[in-house]
């Protein structure tokens, strides 16, 4: 295979996001989480970084991939399912790998699934052999049927997948999901799971050798920060001594607690990092336990 092509020099990070959907305002708005802001472009497309230089531009997501591949933009915000239709597209012509995924965002969650008419009784993807499959992702739906050593005819629809079927294009259907509502609305009923996405930092294969390294490091480390304390809260509280061995097992998902002594008394004070819901309930367990002065504090920011 042939390496990955070089990255051309540039002294600003340059970051495809989505222009409208479903990316658009979740992207934009975990990038700003680590202090990135922007002066938007007369014409929208482009969004130049105020506190950082780093860049957006706002794109279709199908193109993101291949912003990346050319070395137009450095990094971008996409679903997985993108991302490796492309890659498969790549590599199915003999081209190298030109793009990553760095990190998981954890929005945008969906599944690629293969899904058949309600009234099939379905056991197992051996049941597609010489069938009509309606997709969007050929490259994804044909890696999946040589997995499974399935001979089926892969029929490429760029919308309205779902329909297929009743239109007589196709047996079958392998599209995202998310609630399962529009499968249902059209009497079909998902029975494999080829990809579980969500929307992804994706970056090139290669390295950035200037300042562009730099920054796409600061970007990832804050990402990283942003996404641990995204769901998480600070949990204080105060407790005698001996009580301690039968608080610590009602924080199963904090990190290791801080224990300090309070001065001139026998009691201790605890803070501790939960990355699970604090409920209501939660609180009313400790207090049971022996805890006071119980207080939940929200994070807003982390630097490991
Ligand atoms: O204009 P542009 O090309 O940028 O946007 P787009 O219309 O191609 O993409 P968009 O905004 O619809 O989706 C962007 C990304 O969101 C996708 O690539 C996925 O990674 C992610 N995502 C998450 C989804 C869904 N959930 C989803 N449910 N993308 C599409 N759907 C569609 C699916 O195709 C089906 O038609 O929603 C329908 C199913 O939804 P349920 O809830 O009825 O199951
Ligand atoms: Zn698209």
């Amino acid at each position: 295979m042939s390496p990955a092509p070089p990255v051309a020099s540039r002294d600003r990070l340059r970051i495809a996001i989505q222009k409208s959907g479903r990316l658009a305002e979740p992207a934009r708005a975990l990038l700003a989480s680590c202090g990135l802001s922007w002066r938007e472009s007369r014409d929208r497309l482009f969004c130049y970084g105020e506190t950082l230089p780093v860049d957006l531009l706002l794109v279709r997501d199908d193109d993101i991939p291949g912003l990346i591949a050319d070395g137009v933009c450095d990094l971008g915000v996409v679903g997985r399912n993108v991302l490796l239709e492309q890659d498969g597209d790549r590599r199915g012509a003999g081209k190298p790998a030109a793009f990553r995924e760095l990190r998981a965002l954890g929005f945008g969650g969906c599944r690629l699934m293969v899904a058949v008419p309600d009234g099939w009784s379905w056991d197992g993807p051996a049941q597609l052999a010489g069938k009509r499959i309606a997709t969007s992702y050929p490259a994804l739906t044909a890696q999946w049927l040589a997995r499974n050593g399935v001979d089926a005819q892969v029929v490429l629809l760029s919308g309205s997948v779902e329909i297929a079927p009743k239109l007589g294009q196709a047996d079958v259907v392998c599209d995202l999901v998310s609630s399962g509502a529009t499968l249902a609305a059209n009497q079909l009923k998902p029975v494999e799971t080829l990809l579980q996405s969500e929307a992804v930092l994706a970056g090139p294969v290669g390295e950035f050798d200037d300042v562009r390294g730099e920054l796409a490091d600061l970007l990832l480390r804050r990402l990283d920060g942003a996404l641990r304390i995204k769901h998480s809260k600070l949990l204080m509280f105060q407790a005698s001594r001996e009580l301690l061995p039968s608080l610590l097992p009602l924080l199963p998902d904090a990190e290791a607690p801080t224990v300090m002594r309070i001065d001139g008394e026998d009691g201790l004070a605890l803070q501790a990092l939960c990355h699970g819901a604090v409920t209501w309930q939660r609180l009313e367990d400790l207090k049971r336990a022996g805890a006071r002065g119980l207080m939940v504090l929200p994070v807003e920011g982390m630097l490991a």
